[in-house]
């Protein structure tokens, strides 16, 4: 594959990042040509310091490397990547496995990305440590890395675009919980991947909202992992009731399990008796709401987060940003947005679902 001119502005621009005082002084005496400014934004983000009026570059490759291809919470979220990358004038490209626990295949996936030479890679992960040799190998060849939906670690990337607090989305998860179930009785979560970073993330923070006083009486008997396979979910719902008779109810905070646990709900003994809320997508679960299975259940809007992961990974490559908290950038029609801790860049608060509101949504 032929080296793209944008690459080998940035690459040259990594190269040059070692005589960036010598440069500088250069460029201040003989005035700034567009050329020039090319350069500073290029230096500025190899060099750590972001410039947030630098322009916006075009003609970039940025590749989305979701979870899971063939989900249709993927589907979405990348969609809302591709349109956004293609207003900002770059192209867009989308790889990845078609099992979301298939880490070597991600990791492959990366290393290709890093030898085509992409501009910008926004990534999902599998597992938050798989990942990280080949990210930290493509951001040193000068790839802007950006995680979307489910974080490696911190310093594997540039960003996380996280959906929403990662607290709010474990603790209300649980509250709803409690609210469908009247404060008691046996609970069980049925979760994706055993590895993946986000719901784990989500799941720990569960189980420190159970330990208040006011969920004393709310047991958490079990994880099971459908590892986001429609089949396996399905099968694990059925286990856990075959196993806890005593079920009152199921938290599933994964699009491909809550409805695999609908579906099987719905067509059991135990449909609207046994309560099942998490995240799901509207469209997946709009059925299940007005049958009676599902009272209510939450998520962001997943073309929203894409969108963000593509507007943070072209505000990386123009180096606007690079990743530091308290910087701040304009993504387009969904606002400016500020770095936090950790390099974390937040979409917002989630959306809960029920049945007054589900037809207002159409994802
Ligand atoms: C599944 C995936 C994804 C998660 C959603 C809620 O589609 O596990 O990572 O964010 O559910």
């Amino acid at each position: 594959m032929s080296l793209s001119s944008t690459a080998r502005t940035r690459r040259l621009g990594m190269a040059l990042a070692v005589t960036t005082t010598l440069v500088l002084g250069a460029t201040a005496c003989g005035g700034t040509t567009k050329d020039d400014a090319n350069k500073e934004a290029a230096k500025s983000a190899a060099g750590g310091k972001a410039d947030p009026n630098a322009a916006t570059k075009k003609g970039l490759t940025v590749a989305f490397l979701p979870k899971q291809v063939n989900n249709p919470y993927f589907t979405v979220a990348d969609n809302g990547g591709k349109k956004a990358v293609q207003q900002l004038g770059s192209t867009y490209k989308e790889v990845g496995t078609s099992s979301g626990t298939d880490t070597s295949g991600q990791v492959s996936y990366v290393n290709t990305l890093t030898q085509q030479q992409s501009d910008a890679i926004a990534v999902s992960a599998q597992d938050p440590g798989a990942l990280c040799t080949a990210l930290k190998q493509a951001m040193k060849n000068g790839v802007s890395v950006v995680t979307y939906d489910s974080d490696t670690k911190a310093d594997c990337r540039n960003v996380f675009v996280s959906q929403a607090s990662a607290e709010d989305l474990g603790r209300t998860q649980v509250q709803q919980m409690a609210k469908q179930i009247g404060g008691k009785g046996e609970i069980a979560i049925l979760s994706a991947a055993q590895t993946a970073t986000n719901q784990n993330t989500w799941i720990d923070y569960m189980k420190d909202e159970l330990k208040k006083p006011e969920y004393k009486d709310i047991k958490l008997v079990t994880t099971a992992y459908g590892d986001d396979d429609a089949q396996k979910s399905f099968q694990q719902t059925q286990g856990l009731l075959q196993e806890h008779p005593k079920l009152k109810g199921i938290i599933s905070p994964t699009t491909v399990g809550i409805k695999a646990a609908a579906q099987y709900l719905s067509g059991s003994k135990y449909k609207g008796k046994v309560k099942l809320t998490g995240l799901g997508t509207p469209n997946d679960m709009r059925a299940y709401v007005k049958n009676g299975t599902v009272e209510a259940f939450e998520l962001w809007d997943p073309a929203t987060l894409g969108a963000l992961a593509a507007h943070t990974a072209v505000a990386l490559e123009s180096g606007q940003i690079t990743g530091k908290e308290g910087e701040t950038f304009k993504a387009g029609d969904l606002g400016s947005f500020t770095i936090g801790k950790d390099g974390v860049v937040s979409l917002g608060k989630p959306t809960v679902f029920d049945k007054k509101n589900i037809d207002n949504f159409k994802f």
